[in-house]
C-alpha cells in the first residue's frame, strides 16, 4: 500500500524505521476514532482523489467544449497534477483559488499540508505500477532566468510530481523555442514535437505538461475488418471512415435518462475506454451538461457483459490547448496576474504564471498483443448479438480502472481531422 518513492531502495534499517513509525501512526489514528465517536476522522484515499479530479475534468471539459465543435481531447489528470504542484508554492488567494478550481478544497486539510501532494504521488504510483509505458505523462516548469528558485519547491516538485524546474532565457525567442521544443520531444520520447511555435519575449513562468497514451486492446480488432463505412457527423456530413469491427461479449449499458449508450473496451493493464454513444436525434451538447463524477461511476457500476457487434471508427487525433485562457474562467485568477502569490517558488513578488500549455495525443486502431487473441467464451448459441455501431458523434473516457483517475477525456465529431 506503501507509495513506491524513487528508484533507489532504501538501507533495509531506515525503510523499517519509516513503516514502524507509519503504524504506529495508524495506531493513534484508530484510537482517536475511538476516543471520539463523534469527530469521525475523514478517511481520505486515492479515490477521494480521483473522483474530485473527475469533476474538475468534466468542469474543464464544458470549458473548452464552450469554445467550438470540434473534436476535443485532453488529459485531465495531467492538468490537475501540474496545478496540484504549483499549489505548493502559492499562498494566499492564489493557493485558495488552485484548490477551490481543482475541487479538492474539501480534501485540503490544515494540520496536514502533505496530504494532496502525497494523495497525487500515490496515485501516480498505483497507475504506473504495472511498469508499462502505456502512459507517458510528462511536466515541466520552465521559468525566467533571473529568478531563483527555492530549493524546497524544487525538491517537492521532484519527489511527489516528477517534475523539471528549468530556467530560459525567454528574451531570446528563438532559441528558447528550439530548448522547449527539443526538450518536450526527448522527455516524450519523440512523440509530442513542435509543442510550441510562439513565444512572448516577456514570457515568465510557462509550465507545460504532456501525456501520451497508446494501449493495445484486451480484445484487439481484426484489421481484415475493417471496412470504410459513413459517419454521421450532421444531417448534411457524412463522410466515409475506416470502421473497425468485432464481434465478443463486451460490458455496455443504457443511460436512457441522458438517450445515450456506454461501451466500455478494456486495455491491457487494467485502463479502459468508455464510449458514450448518444442515441439517434439525441444532441450531443445537450449531454455535455450532465456530465460529473457521479454520473461517470453510476454508468461504470451498471455495466453488463453480453454478446455484441462492435463498429467503431479507427481515429488520431492531436490537440493542444493553451490553458491560460480557459482557466480563469474555473477561478484560477490572482495566478495569471500580478497579484499572483508564488512567493514558494522564488521570493520575488512579481512572478506570474504566463502560459499554461497542454497537448495530448490519442491513437485508437486495431491493436493489441496477439497473446490477448479474442475469445469467445460462454456466449449462448443461436443469441443475435446486439450491435453498438459509433457512427455519429460520440464521447470517449480512458481511466484506469483500480483508482478511477480519468487520464483522458474527449469527443470525436469527425474522425476525417486530426
Ligand atoms: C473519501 O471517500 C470515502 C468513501 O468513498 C468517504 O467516506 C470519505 O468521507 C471521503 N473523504 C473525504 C475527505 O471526502
Ligand atoms: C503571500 O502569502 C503569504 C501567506 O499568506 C503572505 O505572508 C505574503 O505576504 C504574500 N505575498 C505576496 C507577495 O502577496
Ligand atoms: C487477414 O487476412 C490475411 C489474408 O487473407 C490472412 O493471411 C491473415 O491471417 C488475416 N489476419 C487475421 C488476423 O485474421
Ligand atoms: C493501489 O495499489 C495498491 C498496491 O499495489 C493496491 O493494493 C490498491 O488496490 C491500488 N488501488 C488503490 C485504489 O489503492
Ligand atoms: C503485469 C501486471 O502486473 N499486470 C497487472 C496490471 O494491473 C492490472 C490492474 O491493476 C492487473 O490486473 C494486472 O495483473
Amino acid at each position: 500500500m506503501l507509495p513506491k518513492m524513487d528508484g533507489g531502495a532504501p538501507k533495509p534499517s531506515q525503510s523499517q524505521i519509516a513503516v514502524a513509525r507509519k503504524m504506529k501512526l495508524g495506531f493513534a489514528f484508530v484510537l482517536m476514532c475511538f476516543l471520539a465517536p463523534g469527530q469521525p476522522f475523514p478517511h481520505t484515499s486515492i479515490h477521494n482523489l480521483s473522483l474530485k479530479n473527475m469533476d474538475f475534468a468534466m468542469n474543464l471539459y464544458r470549458k473548452i467544449s464552450s469554445y467550438h465543435d470540434e473534436n476535443i481531447v485532453f488529459s485531465p489528470l495531467s492538468v490537475s497534477t501540474s496545478f496540484a504542484a504549483l499549489s505548493l508554492a502559492s499562498h494566499g488567494v492564489t493557493y485558495e483559488e488552485i484548490l477551490k478550481g481543482l475541487s479538492l478544497e474539501k480534501l485540503a486539510q490544515a494540520d496536514q499540508p502533505d496530504l494532496i501532494p502525497k494523495l497525487f504521488q500515490m496515485l501516480h504510483g498505483n497507475i504506473t505500477q504495472n511498469g508499462t509505458m502505456i502512459v507517458d505523462q510528462g511536466m515541466s516548469l520552465f521559468i525566467r532566468q533571473h529568478f531563483s528558485i527555492e530549493k524546497t519547491f524544487e525538491e517537492q516538485m521532484k519527489s511527489y510530481f516528477y517534475t523539471d524546474v528549468k530556467r530560459v532565457d525567454f528574451e531570446d525567442t528563438q532559441a528558447s523555442i528550439s530548448l522547449i521544443n527539443e526538450y518536450i520531444k526527448d522527455k516524450t520520447g519523440g512523440k509530442v514535437t513542435e509543442m510550441i511555435s510562439s513565444l512572448d519575449p516577456l514570457t515568465q513562468l510557462m509550465m507545460i505538461n504532456t501525456f501520451y497514451f497508446q494501449g493495445g486492446w484486451e480484445m484487439p480488432f481484426n484489421p481484415n475488418h475493417t471496412h470504410n463505412a459513413p459517419f454521421y457527423i450532421d444531417n448534411y456530413n457524412i463522410p466515409q471512415v475506416p470502421m473497425m469491427f468485432i464481434e465478443d461479449k463486451f460490458e455496455m449499458m443504457e443511460d436512457a435518462q441522458l438517450g445515450a449508450k456506454v461501451l466500455k473496451l478494456p486495455y491491457l493493464e487494467g485502463v479502459s475506454m468508455l464510449i458514450l454513444l448518444p442515441n439517434k436525434g439525441v444532441d450531443y451538447s445537450s449531454i455535455e451538461d450532465e456530465l460529473t463524477a457521479k454520473v461517470f461511476l453510476g454508468w461504470i457500476k451498471k455495466l453488463k457483459k453480453i454478446k455484441l457487434e462492435i463498429n467503431i471508427p479507427k481515429f488520431k487525433m492531436e490537440q493542444s490547448y493553451s490553458l491560460n485562457n480557459i482557466l480563469p474562467e474555473l477561478g484560477f485568477n490572482s495566478i495569471f496576474t500580478h497579484t499572483a502569490n508564488l512567493t514558494g517558488l522564488s521570493k520575488d513578488v512579481s512572478l506570474q504564471v504566463s502560459e499554461v500549455l497542454h497537448k495530448a495525443v490519442i491513437e485508437v486502431d486495431e491493436t493489441g498483443t496477439t497473446a490477448a487473441a479474442a475469445t469467445t467464451i460462454g456466449i449462448i448459441p443461436y443469441s443475435l448479438p446486439r450491435t453498438f455501431i459509433v457512427n455519429r458523434p460520440f464521447f470517449f473516457f480512458i481511466y484506469h480502472e483500480d483508482t478511477k483517475a480519468l487520464l483522458f477525456m474527449g469527443r470525436m465529431i469527425n474522425p476525417t481531422k486530426n
